[in-house]
C-alpha cells in the first residue's frame, strides 16, 4: 500500500468463529456505543475496546484510559487469540515481537463512516498498527501525511489484516460510508480490531 504498510488479504478469516465468540463477550462486558467528539459531534462508528487500555473520546478530548467511563470499570482483557493474531500479522508485515496493549473495536453499520484523520494518540510510533476487518467490505481511503494529500482507495473485505507502521504510520486514513448488505457470519455490519501499543 506503501513503504511500511502491507495488506494480507483473507489472514484472519481461519479464525472468523473464534473472533466473533470473543467478540460476543467483549461487547456484553463493554457494550458498542457511539462516542462524542471533542467538538461535539456523535461518531457514526460504534466503538468498545479490550486490552490494558482503551481509546475513548468525549467533550475533553482523546485518550487511552484504562478505565471504561460507561461502567467505571476496567476493559475486558484481550482475548490471547486476538494477541496471536496480531503478533502473526506483524511479524508478516516485517515488524517482530509486536505486543499491543489495547485493541480499539469499531462497529459500523450501513452509512456509518470514519473521516479522515491520524492515529497519534500513541506515544510508541515505532510500533506498527494492525488492523482486522470483519464482516460487510469497506472502502479504505489512504492518503498521505498532509491532510489534504490526494487519497487512494482499497476495499477491505472480511477477514482482511492490515499492518500499518514505519514511513507510513501517521498518513491520513479514513473508511467511506459503509455500503449496506449482509454478511452470512457477522450479519449486516463491519467490525474493525485495530491493535496498538500505545506506550
Ligand atoms: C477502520 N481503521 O478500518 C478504521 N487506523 O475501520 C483505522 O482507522 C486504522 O485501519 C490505523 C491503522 C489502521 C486502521
Ligand atoms: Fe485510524
Amino acid at each position: 500500500m506503501a513503504e511500511g504498510a502491507v495488506l494480507l488479504r483473507r489472514f484472519a478469516a481461519p479464525m472468523q468463529d473464534e473472533l466473533r465468540d470473543a467478540l460476543r463477550e467483549i461487547a456484553s462486558a463493554a457494550p458498542f456505543r457511539q462516542m462524542v467528539t471533542p467538538g461535539g459531534f456523535t461518531m457514526s462508528v460504534a466503538m468498545t475496546n479490550c486490552g490494558n487500555v482503551g481509546w475513548v473520546t468525549d467533550r475533553r478530548g482523546y485518550r487511552y484510559d484504562p478505565i471504561d467511563p460507561d461502567s467505571g470499570k476496567p476493559w475486558p482483557s484481550m482475548p490471547p487469540s486476538f494477541r496471536a493474531l496480531a503478533a502473526r500479522a506483524a511479524a508478516q508485515g516485517g515488524f517482530a515481537n509486536f505486543a499491543p496493549d489495547a485493541c480499539l473495536i469499531n462497529r459500523y453499520e450501513p452509512g456509518a463512516k470514519m473521516s479522515l484523520h491520524q492515529d497519534k494518540d500513541e506515544t510508541d510510533f515505532d510500533a506498527p498498527i494492525v488492523s482486522v476487518s470483519l464482516g460487510l467490505p469497506a472502502t479504505f481511503l489512504f492518503g498521505g501525511a498532509k491532510r489534504s494529500d490526494k487519497t487512494r482507495r482499497y476495499r477491505l473485505t472480511h477477514g482482511d489484516v492490515v499492518v500499518w507502521g514505519g514511513p507510513s504510520r501517521l498518513f491520513f486514513h479514513g473508511i467511506a460510508p459503509l455500503a449496506d448488505g449482509e454478511h452470512p457470519l457477522f450479519g449486516r455490519q463491519r467490525i474493525n480490531l485495530t491493535f496498538r501499543k500505545t506506550v
